[in-house]
């Protein structure tokens, strides 16, 4: 038998809400807000969508192989910076004081070009600065089980990072989390702890699975890009674009090394 924590699953049914428990998200790492923005702002970023989507990815778009659901053509200006909308700042606040501030804002979308699973993992093994992040997904579109909504398995931030960036194979812990595969609606968003074990199925309904993720961070964090609320908290400042250079050696360089000897070997 695996061990379940009980102060995760006491809370767990208390996951959703209209308002922030900010009890409840520190035992599960992830929490629902329901009807949280207003229609009128959500129908407003749903019509750029609309208009983005058909003008400039209906027909083709450049998916990214290392994560097909992550978009990589430039947002519009009003989803560009959908971040301000107060919304977001008011639960970051009970998470992280009142100085928060943007790591990364982009979508992630389950359409024809990306509609397969994306596997269990956990984000924090892909940032920089500091590890004290979460993920605010915003659906601009209906999701569920049927489109690719996500699961979460709450309680897994516990765990902390794991020490390599990758698929996760949950049969090598002692510990089994409640997975939650929440059905969200426009004007809802989640908050998810950027430690927290996650994954998602394929879109087999055919409707399109449309949110944002925006990465938030305490405003001491030298890798910030933008305020949410309050004042910067730190002198420096540096770009993640490229982490890559930050290295004389390293896990990835490595591997461009061995790819290009074995290309070279097979040529
Ligand atoms: O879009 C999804 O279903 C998950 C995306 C995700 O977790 C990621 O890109 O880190
Ligand atoms: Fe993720």
């Amino acid at each position: 038998m695996k061990k379940t924590l009980a102060s995760v699953e006491a809370v767990v049914d208390q996951i959703a809400s209209d308002t922030f428990n900010p009890s409840v998200f520190k035992e599960t790492g992830v929490f629902v807000m329901r009807n949280a923005i207003a229609p009128a702002v959500v129908q407003e970023w749903q019509a750029e969508w609309q208009a983005f989507y058909d003008a400039q990815l209906a027909e083709s778009r450049a998916v990214n192989k290392a994560n097909p659901v992550s978009l990589t053509e430039q947002l519009p200006p009003k989803l560009a910076v959908m971040y301000k909308e107060p919304a977001f700042a008011k639960v970051c606040k009970q998470i992280f004081g009142e100085h928060v501030a943007l790591y990364n804002h982009r979508f992630v979308i389950k359409d024809k070009f990306s509609p397969n699973k994306v596997f269990l993992h956990q984000d924090s093994c892909y940032h920089l600065g500091n590890l004290n992040k979460c993920s605010l997904f915003v659906p601009l579109s209906e999701v569920n089980a049927d489109n690719g909504g996500m699961t979460f398995y709450a309680g897994s931030h516990k765990l902390g990072v794991l020490g390599d960036a990758g698929e996760i194979n949950p049969d090598s812990f002692d510990f089994e989390w409640p997975k939650i595969t929440p059905e969200l609606s426009p004007g809802d968003f989640v908050i998810m702890n950027s430690a927290l074990w996650h994954e998602s199925g394929p879109n087999v309904s055919g409707i399109n699975r449309i949110m944002a993720d925006t990465i938030v961070q305490p405003a001491d964090d030298p890798t910030g890009k933008d305020l949410l609320c309050g004042e910067w908290q730190t002198e420096i400042f540096y770009s993640t674009a490229n982490y890559i250079r930050f290295f004389a050696n390293s896990r990835v360089l490595k591997l461009i090394k061995y790819e290009k000897e074995r290309a070279a070997a097979a040529a």
